[in-house]
C-alpha cells in the first residue's frame, strides 16, 4: 500500500479531528493506492459500526474516512499494470492501482459518499451491482446520469440498505471497460445478528474474470467474446492465485462473483459446502443443500460456506478443464495414438528444433522446458511436493491445518500426509484383467470365466 496515501479508519478520524480545517474536510478523501497484487490482511474497522472484515484473494479493502457520520471512499479509474502470475504482466484498466479495484466493505445502514475520479482516456460511470439505491445513483451512463468525462469526478450517495455480497463495475462502454479489468467486490455486513447470516472464522471474496492477451503482448483483446486465454480469479492465474489458508474446524465463507462471458462451475475437494446467499441476499434455509460444485452464471454472485474439518491441501477450482489452463492453441489436432516418429525424422531435417507433442497425451507439457514468447504463461504449470501440477487459470488450494493460528492468513507450506494415508504404488503380482468376450465367441475359448447369468446380465 502506498504509505503516503494511507488513511485507515481510526487514523483518519484522528487526523481529521486534530489538524484538518473544515475546508480540507470538505475536500475529496485522498485516494489510497495499492502497488502489489498480494492478498492483504483483513482491514479491521477503526471507525463506524463494528464488523468482521473479509479477506480479498490477491486483493485488498479500501480504507475510508468518516465525515459527519458519512463514510467517504475515493475510487480512481485509471490504467494499471497487473501481474497475472510471476512472469506475466498485463496492461489493464482498474481502480486505485490494481485490477480488480479494492473491495468496499460497509455495514447495513451506513450512509455512504463515494467519489469516482476518471483518469481514463474515455468516459466511464460506476454501477453498484445488486444495491437498493435511488435510481439516479445506479450509474448507467446515458440512462440515469451523464457519463463521467476524462478528468472529472462524480459523487455517489446512498445508504447500504441490505446486507450481502455485491460488486461494482462501469456501465459505460461496458464491453471494453470490463474486458480491460474494471470491476471490484463489495460486501455489506449485517448491522446485528441476522437469522440467515452465520458468523464465520474466515470470510474470503474474489471475482471471476478473463482476458485474451496474445503471448508476447500485454493488452487484452477487447473484442473477444468466448475464446479467452487467461481465466483468472481477481486478475490472477494459477500459480499466481494465493491459497486460502484456514485453521481446522473453522467455518469458512467464500464469496464469488462472475464478470466473465461464461459460467464457471466452482468445485472444492474434500468437503461439502452450502450456498448460503447471492447478490439477492441471504438464502432461506429451505433453499440450501449440500454441494461440492456450484455453477456461477455470468453476472451472478454466490456465497458458499463449509466447516473446514479435513486437514490437507484441497484443490479448489473451476471444473471446466480448459479454465484451469493458461494460454494454449485450441486448434491443435489431437495426436493421442498417432505414431509421429517417422514423420519427426523428416521434419527435423528441415526444422532441427521441432518437437513431437502429445502422442501419449498432453501431460508432458507440465514439465516441458520450452522457450516461451515474452510475457506469457506456460499452458500447464505449477509444482507441488510430488511434481508438476499441470494446472493454470482458475485453480488454487484450500489449506486446512490444525496448526494455523486464529487470524493467521499466511501460507503454511505443503501438507505432509500422515503415514499410511497416501495413495501408493502396488508392487505385488497382478493377474491379467478379465474382459468380456465379444458377441459370438465361446467364453471358455477366450479364458473368460462366465458369471452366472442374472436378470440384469444380457451376455
Ligand atoms: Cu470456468
Amino acid at each position: 500500500m502506498n504509505r503516503r496515501n494511507f488513511f485507515g479508519g481510526a487514523a483518519m478520524t484522528a487526523v481529521a479531528a486534530a489538524s484538518v480545517s473544515r475546508v480540507a474536510m470538505a475536500a475529496l478523501p485522498e485516494p489510497v493506492l495499492m502497488d502489489k497484487p498480494d492478498t492483504a490482511p483483513p482491514l479491521h474497522p477503526g471507525s463506524g459500526r463494528p464488523y468482521n472484515p473479509v479477506v480479498t484473494l490477491n486483493g485488498w479493502t479500501l480504507p475510508w474516512r468518516m465525515n459527519n457520520g458519512v463514510k467517504e471512499f475515493h475510487l480512481v479509474a485509471e490504467p494499471v499494470v497487473r501481474e497475472i502470475a510471476p512472469g506475466m504482466r498485463a496492461t489493464l484498466w482498474g481502480y486505485n492501482g490494481q485490477s480488480p479495484g479494492p473491495t468496499i466493505e460497509v455495514v447495513e445502514g451506513d450512509r455512504l459518499r463515494i467519489f469516482v475520479t476518471n483518469k481514463l482516456p474515455e468516459h466511464t460511470t460506476m454501477h453498484w451491482h445488486g444495491q437498493r439505491l435511488p435510481n439516479g445513483m445506479d450509474g448507467v451512463g446515458g440512462l440515469t446520469q451523464p457519463q463521467i468525462a476524462p478528468g472529472k469526478t462524480f459523487v455517489y450517495e446512498f445508504v447500504a440498505r441490505r446486507p450481502g455480497s455485491f460488486m461494482y463495475h462501469p456501465h459505460a462502454d461496458e464491453m471494453t471497460q470490463m474486458a480491460m479489468g474494471m470491476m471490484g467486490f463489495w460486501v455489506t455486513h449485517p448491522k446485528a445478528k441476522h437469522p440467515l447470516i452465520t458468523e464465520v472464522q474466515r470470510d474470503f471474496c474474489f471475482l471471476l474474470n478473463a482476458f485474451d492477451i496474445e503471448p508476447g503482448s500485454s493488452t487484452p483483446k477487447i473484442n473477444t467474446m468466448l475464446d479467452f486465454n487467461l481465466w483468472t480469479w481477481n486478475s490472477r492465474a494459477f500459480p499466481g492465485i494465493d491459497s486460502l489458508n484456514v485453521r481446522k474446524g473453522d467455518r469458512v465463507r467464500i464469496r464469488i462473483g462472475n464478470l466473465t462471458m461464461t459460467n464457471h462451475p466452482i468445485h472444492l475437494h474434500g468437503h461439502e459446502f452450502v450456498v448460503t446467499g447471492s447478490d439477492g441476499g441471504p438464502w432461506p434455509l429451505a433453499a440450501r443443500a449440500p454441494e461440492v460444485t456450484t455453477d456461477i452464471a455470468v453476472g451472478q454472485m454466490r456465497q458458499i460456506e463449509l466447516i473446514a474439518d479435513e486437514e490437507g491441501d484441497w484443490a479448489f477450482h473451476c471444473h471446466k478443464s480448459h479454465h484451469t489452463m493458461n494460454p494454449m492453441g485450441h486448434n491443435v489436432p489431437t495426436m493421442i495414438g498417432v505414431e509421429q516418429r517417422d514423420l519427426l525424422k523428416k521434419i527435423q531435417k528441415l526444422v532441427p528444433d521441432y518437437m513431437v507433442m502429445g502422442d501419449k497425451g498432453m501431460a508432458d507439457m507440465g514439465e516441458m522446458e520450452m522457450p516461451l514468447p515474452d510475457n506469457t504463461l506456460p499452458m500447464m504449470t505449477g509444482t507441488g511436493p510430488y511434481g508438476p501440477l499441470e494446472m493454470g487459470g482458475m485453480f488454487t488450494t484450500l489449506k486446512v491445518r490444525k496448526t494455523q493460528k486464529t487470524g493467521d492468513y499466511s501460507d503454511p507450506g505443503w501438507y505432509t500426509q500422515p503415514t499410511g494415508t497416501q495413495a501408493y504404488e502396488w508392487n505385488g503380482g497382478l493377474d491379467e484383467p478379465q474382459r468380456a468376450p465379444t458377441a459370438g465367441t465361446d467364453p471358455a475359448a477366450v479364458g473368460f470365466t462366465a458369471v452366472k447369468p442374472t436378470t440384469h446380465n444380457h451376455l
